[in-house]
């Protein structure tokens, strides 16, 4: 997604500010001091609205961006609230345009130009300061939207487990470019969104930090969200055991949280034990990735689930 393009969402006053200037330029052109003040007032107009469209063409259209971030704006703001905002902006925009030009007209014409100008400045002044908390809202909405990750459609592996199981040192062992931190906003720690290229394709890894660690029962609405954003992301789910339990959780607590994570999801859940230089555990795939014995049978193993996945789209196609 191109959300870090989104540029600083301007307060009412900059927005003012900035047409102010415009139009003091603009004037300075005209020798006629009505004609002047005329031309200030359109200028004004004309600059607020161009501003105030800016704000709204820089944000996407949340129609078509992918499920993933319409999920996160939603648990977050909700889009309704967005949209609402955004259409504020629209009628101040629509507003500078359609009075703008009778405004000028009236301060021309007027006894007093300068007066009339005032005035009319006064007006346009009061009708963006009108939507100055939306603006303020926006810009909140585009500090977070930069800074998530960059998440696409590719073949996408979400690992899951318990904290300090080797989540994050598994993706940072895997991915062939460095992994990208972003923050994620219902997580204290960055997420971490991994690639690796094998052969034509490329395979995602997705971090589930910090939203998986409490009871379920515990967790409150916006992180049960969060946490059905991010495993409908999966195609398949890593879970990763730690039998060492040199993560602080008792194994049994562990798998308690698989089968609870297995219930949750329809896509398959691949589980394998970690730190097996500390501790092996029978039953399972085990890997390290300390010293990234079995991390290749790992790997391996989801390239099995990518391709099955393949073929499966294939039949689709093919029916
Ligand atoms: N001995 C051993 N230690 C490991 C292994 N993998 C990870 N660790 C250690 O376990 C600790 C936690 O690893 P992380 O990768 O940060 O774990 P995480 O699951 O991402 O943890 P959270 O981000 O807190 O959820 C670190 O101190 C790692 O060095 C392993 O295979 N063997
Ligand atoms: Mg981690």
């Amino acid at each position: 997604m191109e959300f870090e393009k989104i540029p600083t969402v301007p307060t009412a006053d900059e927005v003012l500010g900035r047409s102010f200037r415009r139009a003091a330029a603009r004037m300075k052109e005209k020798k006629n001091k009505d004609r002047a003040n005329e031309e200030f007032v359109r200028a004004v107009s004309q600059a607020i609205h161009d501003r105030l469209v800016r704000v709204i063409q820089s944000f996407p259209e949340f129609d078509d961006v992918p499920p993933f971030y319409r999920d996160i704006v939603e648990i977050m703001w909700g889009l309704e609230r967005v949209r609402k905002a955004l259409g504020g902006v629209g009628w101040a925009a629509r507003w500078a345009r359609t009075h703008g030009p009778g405004l000028a007209y009236q301060t021309r014409k007027a006894e007093n130009s300068a007066v009339l100008r005032k005035r009319a400045v006064a007006r346009l002044a009061s009708v963006v300061h009108q939507i100055d908390d939306e603006l303020h809202f926006l810009n909140d909405i585009r500090n977070v939207l930069r800074k998530l990750p960059h998440v696409s459609d590719e073949f996408t592996v979400v690992i899951a487990g318990y904290p300090n199981v080797g989540k994050s040192s598994f993706i940072r062992l895997v991915s062939t470019a460095s992994p990208e931190v972003a923050s994620y906003p219902f997580t204290t720690k960055g997420i971490i969104v991994g690639h690796r290229t094998i052969g034509p394709d490329r395979m995602q890894f997705v971090d589930t930090p910090g939203i998986l660690d409490r009871q379920k029962e515990d967790r409150n609405a916006i992180e049960r969200q969060a946490l059905n954003a991010i495993v409908n992301l999966a195609d398949v789910i890593l879970f990763i055991l730690d039998a060492s339990e040199h993560c602080g959780y008792p194994i049994e607590e562990q798998v308690r949280l698989l089968h609870e994570v297995e219930e949750m999801v329809s896509v398959p859940v691949f589980v394998v034990v970690n730190k097996s230089d500390l501790v092996y555990f029978d039953g399972y795939m085990n890997m390290s990735t300390e010293t990234a014995d079995g991390v290749d049978e790992v790997l391996d193993t989801l390239l099995t689930y990518r391709d099955r996945e393949k073929s499966e789209n294939y039949e689709g196609v093919a029916d």
